[in-house]
């Protein structure tokens, strides 16, 4: 029965945004490559949903070119022919002013949010390509990718890198029938904030209180949205964003 559904492969789908994918695209009745670095969790994901539809899972750090080329080469023959890459994967670590920032998670960043993003995609442009139309890369960049904010100096200059990947990846695999998007989520409640503050879950708890934050299947409604549209269509870039977040206006700093 699930022989003929399309293959979805989702990157950071053990928490979050990838997991709610997860969950929305097996409601559709896709096939799902599930991708993350911990395997327990994806396993648990698919005791949950592989009996709805086929999943395949496959625990990898994105940032490692040679484990994601590994994971890559060894899809099992049902999910070989991915018709859908999703980037979830990425995090932010630490909030502070960048003259107080660790260098190691500069790199953290820019390694997993630029560099894993890059490893899986050209991997997997080929297997898309060959999909050809109706074939789909949602890039999961941010609000912070346009908006600056104070602390966000590495996290949201990789989210631009995201943005601008996107539109230059389209440019070249739109003949093909392969369509991008940056999907530019705001403020969305998951694990992200719990691994931006190393652990810290007080400061969690504060900084969605009082709010309604983005959940996490909102995002996933609009990745499903994207990618189910007819196959002439290509929503470039999408932000979505809770109601309660606004802009802030310009600071003028005075003497
Ligand atoms: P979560 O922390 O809940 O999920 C992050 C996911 O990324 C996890 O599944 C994690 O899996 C995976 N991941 C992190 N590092 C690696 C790695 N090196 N290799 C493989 N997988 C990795 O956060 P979100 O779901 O909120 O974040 C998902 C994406 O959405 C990120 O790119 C984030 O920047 C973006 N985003 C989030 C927003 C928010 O407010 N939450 C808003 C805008 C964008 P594991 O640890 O098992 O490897
Ligand atoms: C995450 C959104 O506003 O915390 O990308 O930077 S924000």
């Amino acid at each position: 029965m699930h022989e003929a559904s399309p293959v979805a492969f989702i990157t950071g789908a053990t928490s979050g945004i990838g997991e709610a994918c997860a969950h929305r695209f097996a409601e559709a009745g896709w096939s799902l490559v599930l991708t993350g670095r911990r395997r327990e969790r994806l396993e648990a994901l698919q005791q949950a949903i592989g009996e709805r539809v086929p999943v395949h899972v496959a625990p990898f750090d994105v940032a490692d070119p040679d484990a994601s080329a590994r994971a890559i080469d060894a899809l099992p023959a049902p999910f070989a022919a991915v018709r859908l890459l999703i980037n979830s994967a990425g995090l932010a670590l630490g909030k502070g002013p960048a003259q107080e920032a660790e260098l190691a998670d500069w790199h953290r960043m820019i390694d997993t949010n630029i560099k894993g993003l890059v490893n899986v995609t050209r991997l997997l442009l080929p297997r898309l390509i060959a999909t050809g139309p109706g074939a789909t890369v949602i890039n999961i960049g941010s609000i912070a990718g346009h908006t600056p904010y104070p602390g966000g100096h590495v996290y949201g200059a990789t989210k631009a890198f995201v943005e601008q990947f996107s539109y230059n990846l389209r440019c070249d695999v739109s003949a093909a029938g392969v369509r991008v998007t940056d999907l530019a989520p705001g403020m969305t409640e998951s694990e992200f904030t719990l691994v931006r503050m190393k652990g810290d879950a007080s400061v969690v708890g504060d900084y969605y209180r009082g709010t309604r934050a983005l959940q996490p299947r909102d995002v996933a409604e609009q990745a499903l949205h994207i990618a189910e549209l007819p196959p002439h269509v290509n929503i470039t870039r999408l932000e979505v964003a809770p109601l309660c977040q606004q802009w802030s206006p310009f600071t003028v700093l005075r003497d």
